[in-house]
């Protein structure tokens, strides 16, 4: 079949804040609760920076945009971060599977019926719970998240972790992503990847999706291999 003949595809990695969820808006709303707090607005536009990256590099870029940086300890920094983040799980608390974006899980299965895996890959502390509170934890074989890895995207652990999850040889394994440090991620870790959005700074991933809905893993297949 020649499908099967094309396909060099047996896992696929997903992130989970713009892939899968839209918490970006969570997110953006807590820092620009805590902005306020200090004193200054932190736009949408410069929210878009804190996309894929870590919770205490993402609070670096706040404390930049309000012309605040080197101004803190690191005890103070920590506390801004906790702060922050106790924000964003009220509003995670009230997820429901609902929030899913569209598409997305109905591809999940559609990937693992033909017998390749899926596996989480996130920047998120709070990835589980994300997955809980959206009921759908089950549909991935491996969990990869901010609590277990050390060096934040660009750096490619998160991924090749996941990989290694499930055995995986990376040269197998498909990265979706929404912003530009986890494609570059994917590069370094030898994978190839499907840029989600349409962001202009997506240019480097092997195809773009603008969205889930309609797609298969026959088209991805199709499409990279
Ligand atoms: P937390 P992803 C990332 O998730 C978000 O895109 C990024 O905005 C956030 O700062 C980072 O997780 C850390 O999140 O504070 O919950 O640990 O896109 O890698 O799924
Ligand atoms: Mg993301």
């Amino acid at each position: 079949m020649i499908f099967e003949n094309l396909r060099m595809t047996d896992c696929c990695i997903f992130d989970l804040d713009g892939v899968i969820v839209d918490t970006a808006r969570y997110h953006y709303l807590a820092w620009a609760a805590l902005a306020r707090e200090l004193g200054f607005e932190f736009t949408p536009a410069q929210g878009e920076a804190t996309k894929g990256v870590s919770r205490m590099d993402s609070l670096e870029i706040v404390l930049r945009a309000g012309g605040l940086e080197n101004r803190f300890s690191g005890a103070e920094k920590e506390r801004f971060a906790a702060e922050k983040n106790a924000r964003y799980l009220d509003y995670v608390s009230q997820m429901t599977p609902s929030e899913v974006l569209p598409g997305v899980a109905t591809f999940l299965r559609d990937v693992r019926s033909h017998g390749a895996r899926v596996v989480l890959g996130s920047a998120s502390k709070n990835a589980g719970t994300i997955l809980d509170r959206c009921g759908i934890r089950a549909l991935f074989d491996a969990v990869v998240d901010g609590t277990q890895v050390a060096r934040a995207k660009p750096d490619p652990e998160v991924f090749l972790k996941g990989a290694a999850a499930v055995g995986a040889d990376p040269s197998v394994c498909v990265v979706f992503e929404d912003a530009a440090a986890g494609v570059e991620a994917a590069a370094r870790a030898g994978m190839r990847s499907v840029g989600v959005g349409g962001s202009p700074l997506l240019a480097r991933a092997t195809m773009q999706l603008m969205a889930f809905e309609g797609f298969t893993f026959e088209k991805l297949i199709a499409a990279i291999g």
